[in-house]
């Protein structure tokens, strides 16, 4: 092996060494069962059907098609980038073994293992979806902005509350920080919060 060869196999064994350390570790925490009404709510608004299985079609299809109401194309096509990874990611994977029809319990085991994602692809998630709903790109979400957010995660209920409860500071728009931050812990965290109504109610 030339040394050249072997200097880039070092440089992508230490690549992959840096990547598996930054995966984000799920077996410490205890599965509360606040944090397992958050999946199930999560799960319920995808099930679009009712049916208790979701379907890669409802999880990528038909939240496109809802994206697609409400923003440019462009927009919708982001929004179709960012389910079709996280079907991926989270829900037909290694751990069910690529299986494209996925019921509550399944979602809820494999949510209970580690997440097979890098912190720093979590943060990407966020931001991009923030990113993909500030239709004027100018670094805020309005109310108006937000609800478009809410269709797509089928919310009936109040916007204004709702948006409130969101913005932290209570000056009538939010910030990346605002919304990445209530984003996070709605997925990532156990324990409530006020925030954790960031994806709306269909009460
Ligand atoms: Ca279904
Ligand atoms: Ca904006
Ligand atoms: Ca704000």
């Amino acid at each position: 092996m030339s040394s050249i060869k072997l200097i880039s196999l070092l440089l992508l064994v230490a690549v992959l060494a840096v990547d598996s350390s930054s995966i984000l570790k799920n077996t410490n925490r205890k599965f509360s069962s606040y944090w397992a009404t958050k999946y199930q709510a999560f799960f319920d608004i995808i099930d679009v059907d009712e049916d208790g299985i979701v379907t890669e079609e409802e999880h990528v299809g038909l939240t496109t098609k809802r994206a697609q109401k409400v923003l440019p194309s462009w927009r919708a096509m982001a929004v179709n980038g960012i389910f079709s990874n996280a079907f991926r990611v989270f829900w037909s994977n290694k751990y069910t073994n690529y299986k494209t029809n996925i019921t509550l319990e399944e979602f809820l085991q494999e949510s209970e293992i580690d997440i097979p994602i890098s912190t720093e692809k979590v943060a990407e998630i966020s931001s991009n979806m923030f990113g993909t709903f500030d239709i004027d790109c100018n670094g805020k979400l309005t109310i108006d902005e937000y609800s478009k957010f809410l269709f797509i995660f089928r919310n009936t209920a109040k916007i204004q509350p709702i948006f409130d409860a969101i913005d932290q500071n209570a000056n009538g728009l939010l910030d990346a920080e605002e919304f990445v931050s209530a984003w996070d812990l709605y997925w990532y965290h156990q324990k409530f919060s006020t925030t954790d109504i960031i994806l709306g109610s269909r009460d």
